[in-house]
């Protein structure tokens, strides 16, 4: 184990140096150490839960088990079509620009800044959707975090419920297409969001850190029950968020 984290390390270590290698001139600095902050505490990369496959996973659920909260042709479309499409055109990015896709993805995520527009676009697309269908589960009533998790949330946030209204405020703040996220930074809780396909393992992120939750405000994610209604959507997607899935990763980012 620990000679795998170390390995890890300097996976890392060369990448950031591969970056420094380019030159990229006077923000190179800020951008590295960002990239190492992102990735710093190689534990939790070395964890399967943070360990992405270029291709798409099964569902672990049928398109009609989030209803009412998504309906079932959104999920339907969301997941054959739009994620489909980023994975397919991340693997393509990832053949023309000879990236080693054995490795998981959030090493690349990591110095994104190396790739182009589209590995960044696709790569971040099918990251982000990946996640967000293991950071969801049927509707659970009385939906909320416990244990170490809820601790966390009620020192950080002053509470479930004034972590949910920050959390929504930054689905709700971002303007056209993007993200929310509850992130690890430093062993701290943050919320962020990013525009998008863009996400906090990214070094070109405002706020860079550990994905634990995230939520799609892309339009595609809830135009047709919800329309234009995005508070109504977000509101509502609490009662499908699999608070367990959020607890895995937030022992291993705190590691
Ligand atoms: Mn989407």
């Amino acid at each position: 184990m620990k000679s795998d984290k170390h390995s890890r390390r300097q996976f890392i270590s060369t990448g950031t140096k591969a970056s420094l290698a380019l030159g990229l001139g006077g923000s190179l600095i800020a951008c590295s150490s960002k990239a190492a902050g992102a990735l710093q505490g190689a534990a939790w990369a070395d964890n399967p839960l943070f360990q992405t496959p270029y291709h798409q996973t099964p569902l672990p659920y049928d398109y009609k088990a989030l209803e009412p909260s998504i309906d079932a042709p959104t999920m339907e479309i969301h997941y054959t079509k739009h994620a489909a499409g980023y994975t397919k055109n991340l693997n393509e990015a990832a053949v023309a620009e000879k990236v080693d896709t054995a490795k998981p993805l959030e090493a690349l995520l990591g110095e994104i800044n190396k790739y182009s527009e589209k590995m960044r676009n696709n790569a971040g697309g099918h990251y982000n959707h990946e996640l967000f269908w293991k950071n969801m589960r049927a509707p659970v009533s009385g939906n909320a975090p416990s244990g170490s998790l809820k601790a966390a949330i009620d020192t950080k946030f002053g509470g479930f419920d004034k972590f949910k209204t920050g959390f929504a405020d930054a689905a709700k703040g971002r303007f056209g297409s993007g993200w929310a996220w509850l992130i690890v930074k430093d062993k701290n809780l943050l919320i962020s969001s990013t525009p998008n396909q863009d996400n906090p393992l990214m070094p070109v992120a405002s706020t860079t850190g550990i994905p634990l939750l995230g939520l799609d405000v892309w339009e595609h994610a809830y135009y047709l029950k919800y329309q234009n209604k995005r508070p109504d959507y977000i509101e509502n997607w609490w009662n499908v968020v699999n608070w367990d899935n959020v607890q895995q990763r937030f022992d291993i980012a705190m590691k």
